[in-house]
């Protein structure tokens, strides 16, 4: 091979690889085109090559136009290939606008219920009461036997009841914590047992499963029933506001003597009777009573030196009436475009 030969095959190949760093430098179709003027165009580095012809000997040039011809293609092939590319990632670079604020990440926030359970809490500990917790897998004995609710009463049925293996329930309700917390406390007792209960009931606008409750407990010497009214009376009025009424029905419970249902006047109308209070001007709230003194002979409180009062109340129906909310389901199905209201 000549000289020349060797030197122009040596030139091509820097030319391929000068080619290479270019091209990977070219970030987009504009700097692709102008770099195959560069090198493929009429007046180009490749078309200034073919001069070289007359420097070699006839047996030699279809070598230098074979090298010639494998560079052009190798470069045209390589601009057609990185020019897909852009095309098929669209300016994703040169639309990327760094002065946007950034994406917050999605804030959650406190449940409607608790909320309310919060505020009710805050309430009962500014009157002096403590707030005491239990499991929410009860036995039979704390849930019923221990409340004076005998064997055959109604809300042992199966269809009110979640029955787990023998001997334990998921707790109808939050009395058990209040005998728990008698068994290992003496005299005087002021306590709220706030927390979650279960029902076998069938769902509907005021039916939940599962459902939250918050129930009071005060014991000493000398509490009367007037005591309970006053303080049911100071709740109404801070859950609420200060003209709502308090009036108390006589009404039964195993576990209360006497027993009563209280009730709010309605608060949408002022008692005067609309729509929500079916015209009766009240809103019936819950259940409350002298604790029975055959509860007291459970945890071992002596009825003739203590007397206590005890009340319950649904977190639910008070939150729904807090926000006008007309089906307790929503609360438990989780859509955010309820939950974002709050
Ligand atoms: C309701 C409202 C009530 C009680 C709960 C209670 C707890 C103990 C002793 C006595 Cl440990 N009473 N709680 C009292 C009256 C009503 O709940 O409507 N329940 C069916």
């Amino acid at each position: 091979m000549s000289e020349n030969l060797q030197k122009f095959l040596k030139v091509l190949e820097k030319t391929e690889s000068d080619f290479s760093a270019r091209l990977a430098a070219a970030q987009d179709e504009p700097a692709l085109e102008a770099l195959k003027i560069e090198y493929l165009g009429r007046k180009g580095i490749l078309q200034s090559y073919f001069s070289w012809m007359s420097q070699l000997d006839a047996n030699e040039k279809p070598q230098l136009g074979g090298a010639l011809n494998r560079i052009k293609e190798t470069i045209q092939s390589r601009l057609e290939e990185r020019k897909t590319a852009f095309q098929r990632q669209p300016a994703a670079i040169e639309s990327f606008d760094p002065s946007l604020p950034p994406r917050l990440p999605a804030c959650g926030a406190m449940h409607p219920l608790l909320q309310v359970l919060d505020e009710i809490k805050q309430i009962f500990v500014g009157m002096g009461f403590r707030i005491e917790e239990g499991p929410e897998i009860e036995s039979d004995y704390y849930n019923f036997e221990a409340l004076n609710i005998p064997p055959y009463h109604p809300s042992r049925d199966m269809q009110d009841t979640f029955y787990l293996r023998e001997g334990l329930v998921l707790r109808t309700h939050t009395s058990p914590v209040q005998i728990r917390t008698m068994e290992n406390q003496k005299p005087p007792v002021r306590m709220i047992a706030p927390g979650r209960c279960f029902r076998n009931d069938t769902p509907d606008a005021t039916h939940s499963p599962t459902f939250h409750q918050v129930e009071g407990l005060c014991v000493d010497r000398g509490v009367s029933f007037a005591e309970l009214k006053g303080v049911v009376q100071a709740f109404a009025q801070k859950i609420f506001n200060k003209d709502v009424r308090v009036r108390f029905r006589p009404s039964f419970f195993p576990f209360t003597e006497p027993s009563a249902e209280y009730d709010f006047s309605c608060i949408f109308c002022k008692g005067k009777g609309c729509r929500v209070c079916k015209n009766t001007g009240w809103l019936e709230i819950s259940g409350a009573g002298m604790v029975d003194p055959a509860v007291f002979g459970f945890v071992d409180y002596d009825p003739t030196i203590y007397s206590g009062y005890a009340f319950g109340m649904g977190v639910e129906r008070i939150t729904m009436l807090k926000y006008q909310v007309h089906d307790i389901r929503i609360f438990y199905e989780n859509d955010l475009r309820f939950l974002q209201q709050f």
